[in-house]
């Protein structure tokens, strides 16, 4: 068995369990509730870094972080590769998972920003993340249309970061002028893949 270290509400932890069920690799996988604020060894041996995810392979390597994981677990299927071997395509899928990573970062950021006390938090600083956020989902929405078509890693991030951005900065209503994006995560969101990992507070 291999082990992955998660956190329920993760949305790096969403993109490996999404990429799990698509592989077929699920039953494979024992899955670790980590509690990244707790100081604790046995994780920090498995991921020196103390963040969620961390894979411990079945030859007991330890791998991270969820790019380095997924496209792992993407090299022990059979069927259609997530990642696209070689050329123009992997290129695509791999740019897109970075600016979904990074919509991730700039949302995660947002909200650890928030949980500290109101005079400790720059407002300024949560406007610059923010601004991240918009360009990189108005680069999104003028690619939707190029999204229909074999699902990767790249459309496994979008998902992910947008199911995260509508969960933690409801607020920010992310659809807005955003037709042909909310769509397509509307149709993607239909995967068995995403209903089963649908982000919730723990
Ligand atoms: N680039 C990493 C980001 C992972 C990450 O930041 N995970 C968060 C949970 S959402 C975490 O473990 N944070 C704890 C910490 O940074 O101390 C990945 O893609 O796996």
């Amino acid at each position: 068995m291999m082990k992955l270290r998660y956190s329920p509400a993760s949305p790096y932890v969403r993109k490996v369990s999404v990429v799990a069920i698509e592989t077929g690799l699920e039953a494979r996988i024992e899955r670790v509730p980590t509690n990244v604020r707790a100081s604790n060894g046995a994780f920090y041996r498995d991921n020196p870094l103390g963040k969620v995810p961390a894979l411990v392979t079945e030859g007991g390597e330890s791998l991270y972080d969820s790019p380095v994981i997924c496209e792992y677990l993407d090299s022990l299927h059979d069927g259609l590769k997530l990642f696209p071997p070689a050329g123009g395509p992997r290129w695509t899928a791999l740019r897109r998972q970075a600016l979904a990573d990074g919509i991730m970062d700039a949302a995660a950021l947002i909200r650890m920003e928030t949980m500290r006390p109101d005079n400790e938090q720059s407002p300024s600083w949560i406007a610059h993340q923010q601004e991240k956020i918009g360009r990189g989902l108005d680069a999104l929405e003028d690619e939707a249309a190029t999204l229909s078509g074999t699902c990767t890693i790249g459309h496994i991030a979008i998902g992910c970061a947008l199911g995260y951005v509508g969960f933690r900065l409801p607020h920010f209503d992310w659809r807005w002028g955003r037709l042909e994006l909310a769509r397509w995560f509307d149709a993607f969101s239909t995967r068995a893949s995403m209903a089963a990992t649908v982000p919730r507070d723990p």
